[in-house]
């Protein structure tokens, strides 16, 4: 086994497959640690990546975030389904899913989409693990992430936040009045945490809408149907981890929305970007064997804050309804742009990304021409190295463009790389180029077998 470890724990090194089917047969793509991140401002598609690859590992863990985070995956025949905090990967029936201490967990909400998905026929009691180190986020994170958000209605300056409280639970665990799901266990203590806890928002809030003692009592009676979820996941992974047990971790939101490297304030509260993998699982840098970054073949945001290549009017609208383009949890309808090769590098840089996948090229099926932003300018006329951390410099920065021809036709059927028309090639091997990092996945439509492996 350690030696099994070590080959596959090689960065970018997929271990030969043990039968391929012929001579010319693709390597299975087999890192034992997997890691898969958003590179722009979320939504890119990385829960279909997750369902199609979990087929492949045991374990589908996530790191950050919260239930503001939705992948939206269909599976063989078709059927949709909506994932907020539930790894993608419970799909697959073989794999276990964790939830990592590095996220934030409104547990009545978890248990909702728990019985959702076993109402649907997905066993999910054995097969999800919760870490006992993660942060309870509660009625009281919603309360307050709302009531922010109002204060800050008319001035321009609103967050657009999903309002399910992560940014309020962020700051309880910083500010270390946080309960963490370990404390359910100790039932003296958590009611007095949770008192504690909510003083803030009495204090800070006058028509703090809030019964502590209430909550405290939905989670006594909540208890015993946690417990048996609750584990060290620290120790398990790692555990697993020796064990060579492949794992695979799913990133939520992204890196342009990530509160270090994202556009502040407009960002979450959690680091969606490879630093959050880490302390969000306690898994150590050397065991990461791959990092695919998914970026759709444009871009989307939804809330607020600087969008360098957004577009507007009747093309935005047109991708909008072509690419579905509505929050999976708010059901808001999300800005649209150009591909922004500047974000996309800074991310490619910041997650050491190992490889690519191109969502959505589909979307850009009818297309006479592609823009592709390639570069800011300031109005002195200087091209920034890298995205900025003025947001005014930013907003007043003038975007550089190159034009790629379209393909004008159909690609939905295309499941073969040489099958694809030549602009599209053009299009994908352009951004390959430029990022130098291999596009191996090539997303043509949502459903799990839309897809388009680059050799
Ligand atoms: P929050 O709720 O504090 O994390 O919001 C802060 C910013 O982060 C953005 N954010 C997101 N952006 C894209 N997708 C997200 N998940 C949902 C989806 C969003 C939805 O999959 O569609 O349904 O609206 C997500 N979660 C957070 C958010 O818009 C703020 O800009
Ligand atoms: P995530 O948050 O990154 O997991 O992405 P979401 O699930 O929020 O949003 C991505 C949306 O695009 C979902 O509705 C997917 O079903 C859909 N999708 C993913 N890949 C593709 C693709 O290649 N083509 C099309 N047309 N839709 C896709
Ligand atoms: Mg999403």
């Amino acid at each position: 086994a350690p030696q099994a470890r070590r080959r596959s724990g090689a960065r970018c090194q997929a271990a030969p497959a043990a039968a391929p089917a012929t001579a010319t047969a693709e390597p299975k793509f087999e890192p034992q640690v997997c890691v898969v991140l958003g590179t722009q401002w979320g939504d890119e598609g990385k829960g279909k990546l997750v369902d199609i690859l979990a087929q492949e590992y045991e374990i589908v863990a996530r790191a950050q975030g919260g239930a503001n985070a939705g992948h939206t995956i269909y599976d063989n025949e078709g059927n949709k389904y909506k994932l907020h905090l539930i790894p993608s990967g419970i799909l697959n029936p073989k794999a276990t899913c964790v939830i990592g201490n590095g996220v934030v967990v409104h547990l009545p909400g978890l248990f909702e989409e728990i019985r959702g998905m076993q109402e649907r026929g997905v066993k999910v009691e054995g097969r999800l693990l919760i870490s006992d180190r993660a942060h309870l986020l509660f009625d009281l994170h919603k309360e307050i992430d709302g009531a922010r958000e109002a204060e800050l209605a008319g001035t321009g300056k609103q967050i657009g936040t999903t309002k399910r409280g992560i940014g309020p639970a962020y700051s309880s665990k910083a500010t270390r009045n946080g309960v963490r799901v370990g404390d359910i266990t100790r039932p003296e203590q958590f009611a007095e945490k949770l008192r504690k806890l909510a003083q803030d928002g009495y204090k800070r809030f006058e028509d703090f809408d809030y019964d502590v003692e209430a909550d405290i009592k939905a989670y006594e009676d909540m208890a015993a149907t946690v417990k048996p979820f609750i584990a060290d996941t620290v120790h398990q992974i790692n555990q697993w981890y020796d064990d060579g047990r492949k794992i695979l971790i799913e990133g939520a939101n992204a890196t342009m929305l990530d509160i270090d490297f994202g556009t502040y304030p407009y960002v979450t509260s959690s680091n969606p970007s490879i630093g959050g993998v880490l302390t969000g699982l306690g898994i150590a840098p050397n065991k990461l064997g791959a990092v695919i970054g998914v970026a759709k073949a444009y871009t989307t945001r939804v809330g607020a804050g600087p969008y360098p290549t957004e577009i507007f009017g009747e093309l935005a609208d047109e991708l909008r309804e072509i690419g579905a383009e509505y929050g999976t949890t708010t059901g808001r309808p999300r800005r649209i742009g150009w591909l922004d090769m500047v974000a996309l590098k800074f991310a490619s840089q910041i997650n050491g990304l190992t490889h690519l996948n191109l969502t959505k090229l589909d979307v850009l099926s009818d297309l006479e021409e592609i823009k592709v932003g390639v570069a800011y300018r300031a109005p002195d006329g200087s091209l920034l190295p890298s995205v900025p951390e003025d947001l005014d410099l930013l907003e007043k920065c003038e975007v550089v463009y190159e034009t790629l021809p379209g393909w004008k036709q159909d690609i939905s059927k295309v499941r073969a790389w040489e099958d694809l028309p030549e602009n599209a090639r053009k299009y994908v091997q352009w951004i390959e180029d430029r990022l130098g990092v291999h596009c191996k996945w090539i997303g043509v439509g949502a459903g799990r077998d839309a897809v388009v492996v680059k050799p």
